[in-house]
């Protein structure tokens, strides 16, 4: 394939009515049952609300806007601390959603430690928010992963400190009951906890997410776009997002992330789900080293054309830029890609090199 041009169809037309269900077991073993999902309104045959005012002006996270590499070789404490949010914002212009977000941002601000190091990590519930969160993090032996003890209502704050004894890139997310929804709706992230000796050096690195967004619109439907529980329990996204927006790094959104020529770029991949697995390709380039499901202590493979990425976890890519032009990242399910949003444009720029891809021979 050398190019996929997108043919975005915007569908007027209006989906039927919905009802959402939310999900009454409670995972938490102890105290009563919290509030984790709001009463949701059906919507009518009519079509969609037109777009509400957006309480942020982006929701994808900036890829290039990770913490620096690890350069410490004895074991620190950080005190960290994440809020969580809910924020309408758009999925594409045109097209309302309140997501739910660690710090107004999806994926979720990366966390990055050294194996050894202990994290003191406080959450905090926004006071605006309307329901409970907290976090569980792949990345901590205990319980819930730290979420049983990270419950936080409006306005609240929880604090757990954790040693991170084993390394590899992991994802964190919301683990309330409702917790396929509030991932869908944005709440997953990726924490880092690097072997004592690093990792290899590289030009540059950049942290993306993954996840699907249900709602009762059409991709492309101009509006408010509730969530939508059917379509979830279906698994049948609306969209598939990169960075919790559609086409967000394209010409059409925020631009193409650009690279120089030449340079080793090492890729974070994290899948928030919530239930589908994604078949990650770069058209125009190959995974040179891999690691998949956050392994990062273990041997990668090379020269991977495609690669799985399943549901909470992280893929480590690293990628060479030989020859200018875009690398288009995508998920090879490419219905998602052409219909649901799912694509994102790393523009290499530098000189022809007409030896290793020449257009007109
Ligand atoms: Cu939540």
């Amino acid at each position: 394939m050398t190019s996929l041009s997108i043919d975005r169809r915007r569908l007027m037309a209006a989906m039927g009515a919905t009802s959402a269900v939310a999900l009454a077991g409670c995972l938490n073993s102890e105290s009563e049952p919290k509030q984790t999902s709001e009463p949701t309104t059906k919507t009518s045959d009519e079509g969609l609300d037109p777009a509400k005012p957006t309480d942020v002006d982006r929701i994808a996270a900036d890829p290039t806007d990770l913490p620096d590499p690890v350069d410490w070789s004895s074991p620190r404490t950080h005190e960290i601390e994440v809020t969580t949010t809910e924020r309408i914002a758009e999925i594409e212009p045109g097209v309302t959603f309140k997501y739910m977000t660690f710090d107004d941002q999806v994926p979720g601000p990366m966390i990055r430690v050294r194996r050894g190091d202990t994290v003191r990590l406080t959450l905090t519930n926004a006071a605006e928010s309307a329901v409970v969160h907290n976090i569980d993090l792949h990345a901590v032996y205990g319980p819930g992963g730290g979420a049983d003890d990270t419950m936080v209502d409006p306005g609240q704050s929880a604090t757990i400190e954790f040693k991170a004894m084993y390394p590899g890139v992991h994802v964190y997310h919301c683990a309330v009951p409702d917790m396929d929804m509030h991932i869908s709706a944005g709440m997953f992230g990726a924490i880092l906890v690097e072997p004592e000796d690093g990792l290899p050096e590289v030009d540059r690195e950049l942290y993306f997410g993954q996840n699907e967004i249900y709602t009762n619109g059409a991709a492309g439907e101009d509006g408010h776009h509730e969530f939508d529980y059917d379509g979830m329990t279906s698994e049948e996204p609306t969209y598939v997002a990169l960075n919790g927006e559609a086409y967000a790094f394209t010409e059409g959104g925020y631009g193409p992330i650009t690279v120089d020529k030449g340079e080793r770029v090492r890729l974070f991949y994290a899948n928030g789900g919530p239930n589908l697995t994604s078949s990650w390709h770069a058209i125009g380039n190959v995974w040179e080293t891999y690691y998949p499901n956050g392994a990062l202590a273990s041997d990668p493979d090379h020269y991977v054309e495609t690669a799985p990425v399943v549901p909470g976890s992280v893929a480590t890519a690293v990628i060479d830029t030989p020859v200018p032009g875009p690398i288009k990242l995508v998920d090879h399910a490419l219905s998602r890609v052409v219909r649901k949003g799912m694509l994102g444009v790393i523009q290499v720029e530098g000189e022809a090199e007409p030896e290793i891809f020449n257009p007109e021979p």
